[in-house]
């Protein structure tokens, strides 16, 4: 590949995926900067970007599929024994038990999810029904309050918001809006707007805050009752929009009555006039955004805390205007959750949102005798073994498979317990994208293209789930060549064609990416075969938002239109816009049955009802700490990064404790403890920080990840996590951890 000065793509690290500009030495990383022209980013990183080489050149890269002997060590095998022998070992595996206890898991991590839009095909080829990712330990309570509220998922406009709304969100570290820390200060700075942050830690976001709420970890919930209950009581609720655009509000407003304001505030440790005052600010504003995450969604009461926050903007008015709350378009949905009775999983019979198992119960459902017991994994780009919780048993589940296989670019703490892994080409060496479309109104898709060859011996996922399904005999060649021949003839040509060939079988339809994969992918442009999957979204997209295609600049009526905006993401190096919407497009992605915003949701009002008898502390004399295991610091990027070196600072990532508990303890930044839950322990070095209440204590997420050093050893930099984490401390509706809030204790080391 010939080295262009910079070269076009995207930082993978979060779910921004702001545009870079890349200049290579060989196949080093030699320079990396903001990519002004990228169309949603438009120049903006922060400063994990410019570490990305320890992603693409790191000492972790597998370049040779492995198979496990049965002494357990590793082998090398070719591409083509290493096909052959996983497409037979997830086959017996479905002959002997049925399709339905072949599991799948991950399918992208923070920048790809190209190949795992491919993976409906091999689960359709061996009739593997249930599925997850990590989406199931964080948002599906959100996306089921989303689904039962709206029907669409919904975000914040922040770059146009009076007042922005952050619980147990620090986007200062983590990001998740556009242009982040550069929104944050202009929110900050401007007299006439506000910032509102819900933390139990007073963060980086909190110190930009106008109204700072330092709640008592996990009492969130009484915090929002409250809230709701102050809209109520103070007559706040916008009753114009309500009784134009809210149905079931009177349900609502009489278990709102019933809340304790005075006894709640008291119980989530947030001083009643300050509450007040922040509920009259939101009340009041032109314009609120609110963005809830993993503080209040990894921890008691979560789903109850998603319809509160839900609540709170839809009292006030604040949806489908500038500055609010909105629908974005999706050219490929993440996930679609259906409100109402939900289907459940096998085993532990938990509700399946959005079609994902609850991550918690994935290790259940392994280690049992129940006859539909899963019985064989393929894991993709996600390392469940440490992301999931209790990850000593996630190894002991994986263990007791009869079949397994991994798909990523290293050897990772999951793919050491794999019968086969196979490895994965980077993320900057195929063509990639991810479906974190979440701008309004002005939505932006970025394809990109490989700026490296593939390191020898990995290929893209794409690939490999062709491979898997042609091996399983799920593909017949002859018909991927005459769809290739109506392709090579003309796109309307292989319209037909495809189209009567998926809809002839449903199996077929359930095919679809691979076959677009074999048959259009190689008529595009510079070997794009994997972005052949896009085609169909793009005429799905057109078909369901034809005038806002139109004003992002894509020309055309029907097919025409679809196969504009396609040609358009192929061709776009700096990201696509492909939707312009008028703010009250939001409401036509409303799909309540009277398109109306509809809170009264009996499972969340309930749960509602019970707060006054519900426990606000979960801690114990053997465990008087509440840990949160897992927040995000300017050095922690999940998995992604292996490579310790990567960290300028806190290579450890240290144990934050509050000055009060250090003193009581004896102990310095610097000092090391050993940090005990019911499950597990971990040793840590202390790091003494007054942004923490007393009893409340912080791991950063992404650490205890094992790197190969030059001689062939390994080490481990930090803790796991999920070393102390246990599957039973879950959220009693959607199934998510309480990562946020686990019960520890805290031992000096001599
Ligand atoms: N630097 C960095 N950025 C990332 C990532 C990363 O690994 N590193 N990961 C990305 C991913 S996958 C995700 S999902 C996002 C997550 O992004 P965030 O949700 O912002 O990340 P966290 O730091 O895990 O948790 C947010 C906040 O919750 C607070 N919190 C803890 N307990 C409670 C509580 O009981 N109540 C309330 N209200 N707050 C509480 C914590 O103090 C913390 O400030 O970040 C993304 N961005
Ligand atoms: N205790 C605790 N646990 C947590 C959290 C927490 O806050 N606390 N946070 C949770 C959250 S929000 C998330 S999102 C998860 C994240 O955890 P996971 O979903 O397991 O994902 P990552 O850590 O992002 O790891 C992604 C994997 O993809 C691999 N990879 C990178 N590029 C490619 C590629 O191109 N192809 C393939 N095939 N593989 C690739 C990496 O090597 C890595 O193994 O962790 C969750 N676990
Ligand atoms: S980590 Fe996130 S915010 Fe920072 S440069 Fe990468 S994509 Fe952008
Ligand atoms: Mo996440």
């Amino acid at each position: 590949m010939d080295q262009p000065d910079w070269n076009p793509t995207v930082c993978i690290l979060c779910e921004c995926n702001c545009g870079v500009e890349v200049r290579l030495d060989g196949r080093r990383f030699a320079r990396i900067r903001g990519d002004k022209q990228h169309a949603a980013s438009k120049g903006y990183t922060c400063e994990k970007a410019l570490r990305l080489d320890h992603y693409q050149n790191g000492r972790h890269r597998l370049t040779s599929p492995m198979r496990r002997r049965p002494d357990g060590a590793y082998e090398e095998v070719d591409w083509d024994t290493a096909i052959a022998e996983v497409a037979a070992g997830l086959a017996a595996v479905r002959d002997e038990h049925g399709g339905h206890t072949i599991f799948y898991y991950g399918g992208g991590g923070q920048g790809n999810h190209l190949g795992g839009a491919h993976s409906p095909a091999l689960r359709a080829a061996l009739g593997s029904r249930f599925r997850s990712n990590a989406l199931a330990q964080e948002k599906t309570g959100e996306f089921w309050v989303n689904a039962s509220v709206a029907g669409a998922n919904t975000r914040g406009d922040f770059a146009n918001a009076e007042v922005a709304v952050f619980i147990g969100k620090n986007p200062w570290q983590s990001h998740g809006i556009p242009h982040t820390r550069k929104t944050l200060k202009e929110i900050s700075n401007d007299p006439d707007r506000s910032m509102v942050v819900i933390d139990p830690r007073r963060t980086e976001t909190a110190d930009l805050a106008d109204y700072y709420l330092q709640v008592r970890p996990g009492t969130d919930a009484f915090c929002l009752a409250a809230m709701v209950a102050i809209l109520v009581e103070e007559d706040l609720v916008d009753t114009r929009f309500v009784s134009d655009n809210v149905s079931g509000v009177d349900a609502v407003l009489a278990a709102a009555r019933e809340v304790p304001v005075g006894e709640f505030a008291g119980r989530c440790g947030i001083d009643e006039t300050l509450l007040r005052d922040t509920v009259r600010r939101i009340a009041t504003a032109s314009s609120v955004s609110f963005f809830e995450d993993l503080g209040i969604q990894m921890a008691p009461h979560s789903t109850l805390n998603s319809y509160l926050d839900k609540l709170l903007w839809v009292l006030t008015g604040n949806f489908a205007k500038p500055g609010a709350m909105n629908a974005p378009s999706a050219l490929i949905p993440l996930a679609t959750a259906k409100a109402g009775s939900l289907k459940r999983s096998p085993v532990a019979g938990e509700r399946i949102i959005g079609g994902m198992v609850p991550c918690n119960v994935i290790a259940d459902e392994i280690l049992t005798d129940h006859p539909d017991r899963y019985r064989a994994m393929i894991v993709e780009s996600a390392n469940p073994a440490h992301s999931l919780a209790d990850s000593s048993r996630f190894r002991e589940a994986m263990r007791a498979l009869q079949f397994s296989v991994v798909i990523d670019v290293a050897m990772t703490e999951t793919a050491r317990e794999a019968s086969y892994v196979l490895p994965a080409s980077s993320q900057y060496e195929k063509w990639e994208a991810t479906f974190f479309t979440f701008e309004f109104p002005t939505n932006v898709f970025s394809l990109r293209a490989p700026i490296l060859d593939p390191l020898p011996g990995t290929l893209p996922e794409p690939e490999i789930h062709y491979r898997l399904c042609r091996a399983l005999g799920a593909i017949d060649d002859e018909m991927v060549a005459s769809l290739r021949a109506a392709a090579g003839r003309s796109r309307a040509e292989f319209a037909e064609a495809f189209f009567v060939t998926t809809s002839s079988d449903p199996l077929l339809g359930r095919m679809a990416p691979v076959l677009l994969y074999a048959a259009l992918g190689p008529t595009l442009p510079d070997g794009a075969a994997s972005a052949a999957v896009l085609w169909a979204a793009a005429h799905r997209a057109a078909m369901a938002y034809p005038d806002a295609v139109r004003r992002a600049g894509h020309e055309g009526e029907g097919l025409e239109l679809g196969e504009a905006l396609f040609d358009a993401l192929v061709r776009d190096r700096r990201g696509t816009v492909f939707t312009v919407h008028n703010y009250e497009d939001s409401w036509r992605e409303v799909t309540t049955p009277n398109g109306k915003l509809n809170v009264d949701v009996p499972e969340m009002l309930d749960r509602l009802r019970a707060l006054p008898d519900a426990p606000d502390a979960h801690t114990t004399d053997e465990y008087p700490f509440v840990l949160a295991a897992g927040e995000r610091r300017s050095f922690t990027a999940n998995t992604i990064f292996r490579d310790p070196g990567w960290r300028k600072r806190d290579p450890e990532g240290a144990l934050r404790m509050s000055p009060a508990d250090a003193e009581r303890l004896g102990i310095h930044s610097g000092g090391r403890v050993r940090v005990s839950t019911r499950r597990g322990s971990i040793d840590a070095i202390v790091d003494v920080s007054d942004t923490l209440q007393p009893g409340h204590i912080t791991l950063p997420n992404g650490l205890g990840v094992d790197y190969p050093s030059d001689d062939g050893s390994s080490a481990v930099a930090g803790a796991a996590p999920n070393e102390l984490t246990w599957p039973e401390l879950r959220d009693d509706f959607a199934g998510t951890p309480w990562h946020k809030h686990v019960p520890a204790r805290v031992d000096v080391l001599g």
